[in-house]
């Protein structure tokens, strides 16, 4: 990440109040309307609370993620079971193809695909495959300096779009109402449209601003305790 206030010069993160933040992003979630399927904690994937990079689930089909970080690779048969649930159709992304769905943004029937240092090509070629025989499209985004792709933009329905750093001039989002947040509220380029309500991370002011001007309601979101583990607002929750 590019902005001053980094997950590195953080400080670790309270677990108490992490607890008291994941409660509160859950019933954020319900009272716009969400049903939550809340998982058990898997003490031994310290990453796991960040539920959305292990598998993206589409209007059409469910397509379970292989982490590039490898120490996270275990958390995707963790998480088979819930989505099946909900999926009859299961696919899966496989080695040596890496992907993280924090790399995907859904636009309707069009996936954007950051090539990240947790996402590689194979991966990004893999996940295409799959997304055709839906009949959903893809594209790749090039990116270097921003975690995963949806660090530094979101689409908020309406042909609105957050963006930040280097996601703001690439041309691949040309076609976008697009949105600059400052450098100083990158975190806040990381939200997400909940049934025409707009969460936007707490504490930053021009950031909500804006999104107000854009004419959304919007819900802050406490997100300190989980800002210090370079996890965003959407990396909580897989919505479908
Ligand atoms: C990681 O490095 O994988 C976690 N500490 C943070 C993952 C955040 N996920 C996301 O941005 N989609």
């Amino acid at each position: 990440m590019i902005s001053g206030l980094t997950a590195a010069n953080m400080g670790a993160p309270d677990y108490a109040l992490a607890c008291e933040q994941h409660q509160g992003y859950i019933a954020a979630l319900k009272e716009c309307g969400l049903q939550v399927t809340v998982l058990p904690p898997l003490e031994s994937y310290p990453d796991s609370c960040f539920v959305e990079d292990v598998a993206l689930l589409t209007s059409k089909c469910a397509i379970l993620s292989c982490p590039g970080a490898p120490s996270r690779r275990g958390e995707v048969q963790h998480i088979v079971n819930a989505v099946a649930q909900f999926y009859p159709n299961l696919e899966h992304i496989n080695l040596p193809a890496t992907i993280e769905a924090g790399d995907i943004m859904m636009v309707d029937d069009h996936f954007y695909i950051g090539l990240s240092a947790r996402t590689n090509v194979q991966g990004a070629e893999q996940l295409i495959n799959i997304l055709g025989k839906y009949g959903l499209t893809g594209s790749m985004v090039e990116m270097s300096e921003l975690l995963h792709l949806k660090t530094g933009v979101s689409y908020l329905e309406n042909n609105n779009l957050l963006t930040f750093g280097e996601m703001h001039n690439n041309p691949i989002f040309k076609q976008f109402k697009r949105v600059e947040i400052d450098a100083d509220e990158s975190y806040a380029a990381n939200s997400v449209w909940i049934n025409g309500t707009v969460f936007v991370p707490k504490g930053f002011p021009k950031a909500l601003k804006a999104i107000k001007q854009l004419g959304y309601q919007t819900r802050e979101i406490a997100m300190s305790e989980f800002q210090k583990l370079d996890g965003g607002l959407s990396c909580l929750s897989l919505r479908f």
